[in-house]
């Protein structure tokens, strides 16, 4: 049976371009609650395959997306590389012993024996693929290696990325050299993803915008490229989203073997079609807050389907659903995309 959002992401004509929303598995449906409570925290859900895929699939039915994506973390890499991750309430992630020194870098375990150690998402991914329609894909994902080191080196959120500055601009080989080394880690990561049955890889570079444009290119971008050409050479019918948020003043220099690019919401929709339309899909992008406003939903997605006009578009949010969203506004959006942009 054919599924529309894979259809979509590879170009091919659809009934209606179909939708799914970032962080769509999450804090504001009560049923993850209850599932999150159930495991005791966050790492443990997705350490746990049975749980972790019965949260990945709860919003399919509840709010009636074109697709599923594995409920598990970005963060999930650099914790199997070694660093211990912990998820403090209320404030995210933290590694408590950040990467400092070359050393530090040497100590990581790297390529496929890191890969290995991702068992419990290769399970969830298989458990996911008996349960989920036929008609509905699996959305597999990693973070670009520039995110994940932004983790690394912090050992948390950051709004300044000093210290990872710090290393990129006194030490720029160490910098490459941790790059490259989780950039392998991820190679084989979703080489296992794609075996244990995802449809579409999507990689998330959520700090891209904290670069300038040069950097951008040779910090992230060429990583995140590294990785979809070795996917591509191996599994070239599935499909490859990247979404580098924030750098809509980048686009003229994107290139790349990839199939869909997502578009945040800062970046303007027309340009995002004028600069990469012909090249690419283009996925997204209603700015997140629009949902507590049904009305605003309705009229973020008129515009976007103006300017699209149904065709070579996936809908999401151009970031992550927020907690305090009511449900009932989440299945408005995926209803509204759905009926607007009908053929
Ligand atoms: O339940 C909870 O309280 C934990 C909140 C939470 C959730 C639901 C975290 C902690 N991660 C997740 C799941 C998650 N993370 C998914 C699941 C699938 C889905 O989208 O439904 C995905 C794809 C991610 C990816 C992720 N994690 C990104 C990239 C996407 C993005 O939002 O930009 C990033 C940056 C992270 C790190 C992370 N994990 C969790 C938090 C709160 C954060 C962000 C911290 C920060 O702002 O620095």
């Amino acid at each position: 049976m054919s599924k529309i959002f894979v259809d979509a992401c590879l170009g091919k004509k659809t009934p209606y371009s179909p939708v799914w929303m970032m962080r769509q598995a999450g804090r504001y449906l009560p049923e993850y609650l209850k599932v999150r409570a159930e495991a005791g925290d966050f790492l443990n859900l997705c350490h746990n395959p049975k749980k972790a895929c019965e949260v990945t699939l709860q919003p399919m039915d509840i709010v009636g997306v074109d697709a599923a994506i594995l409920f598990s973390d970005i963060l999930v890499i650099p914790h199997e590389m070694g660093m211990h991750l912990e998820f403090v309430k209320g404030e995210g992630p933290l590694f408590k012993d950040p990467i400092t020194n070359e050393a530090e870098v040497d100590a990581l375990l790297g390529g496929k024996e890191a890969a290995e150690k991702l068992t419990y998402v290769y399970e969830t991914i298989s458990l996911i693929q008996k349960e989920l329609a036929p008609d509905k894909a699996l959305i597999g994902f990693t973070g670009a290696p520039w995110t994940l080191v932004t983790y690394m080196i912090e050992g948390k959120g950051t709004k300044t990325y000093n210290l990872c500055k710090k290393l990129l601009y006194t030490q720029p080989e160490l910098m490459h050299k941790l790059l490259a080394k989780v950039t392998q880690v991820v190679k084989y990561y979703m080489e296992k993803q794609i075996e244990a049955g995802i449809d579409v890889v999507q990689i998330f570079d959520s700090w891209a915008a904290a670069l300038e444009e040069d950097e951008y290119f040779e910090f992230s971008w060429k990583y995140m490229i590294e990785i979809s050409d070795y996917l591509k050479e191996k599994y070239p019918n599935i499909p490859i989203i990247m979404f580098p948020k924030g750098i809509g003043q980048y686009l003229d220099r994107i290139e790349g073997n990839f199939d869909v690019f997502g578009v945040d919401w800062s970046t303007p929709m027309e340009l995002a079609k004028e600069k990469l339309g012909d090249k690419y899909v283009l996925q997204g992008n209603m700015e997140p807050c629009r949902l507590y406003s049904k009305e605003q939903t309705t009229k973020s997605i008129e515009k976007i389907n103006n300017v699209m006009q149904g065709k070579r578009h996936i809908f999401n949010l151009g970031h992550g659903i927020l907690p305090d969203v009511p449900v009932e506004n989440a299945k408005h959006f995926v209803s509204e995309c759905q009926r607007i942009s009908k053929n």
